[in-house]
């Protein structure tokens, strides 16, 4: 009864291992949209199988990349850094301008971004393997806001 239980126990921590080790996010609807000076911005949407973060977002085109929120206060457009993004499995999480809500700042670009060009992200999770994902460079929707005046 108590090895019945103990073997029990002991496959449920290999399944759950397993499931970590095979966490794997997708990332979709990736693009970069032309900058007009030295910083520019991306979107993305981060789907999960497990439970996983976002911890960071690298790239040789810039200096830093940073995820923003953004919110309007009183008419001003105020952003946030955010140090990781959290992912819920199977929920997709949105950072696209659609929404409004959040974006990815390339800062210190080391060239100005064309249309056409492609930029590389590197995502680093906080369980899913590192993934390098290509981003077009192209025209943001024709409602673009010029909010990225830093
Ligand atoms: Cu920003």
């Amino acid at each position: 009864m108590l090895n019945k239980s103990i073997r029990a126990f002991a496959a449920a921590c290999c399944l759950l291992a397993a499931s970590a080790a095979n966490a794997a996010v997708s990332i979709s609807d990736a693009y970069a949209e032309p900058s007009r000076g030295d910083v520019g911005v991306a979107f993305f949407t981060a789907l999960s199988t497990e439970n996983d973060s976002i911890l960071s977002i690298t790239s040789e085109c810039c200096k830093a990349v940073e995820l923003h929120t953004s919110d309007m206060t009183n008419g001003i457009m105020r952003m946030r850094k955010l140090d990781a993004l959290e992912l819920k499995a199977g929920t997709p999480a949105p950072v696209q301008r659609a929404q409004g809500v959040m974006h990815t700042m390339l800062i210190g670009l080391t060239a100005p971004l064309k249309k056409g060009d492609a930029v590389k992200l590197t995502f680093r999770f906080k369980h899913a393997p590192q993934q390098t994902v290509t981003l077009p460079v192209r025209d943001a929707a024709k409602d673009a806001h010029a909010h990225h005046a830093h």
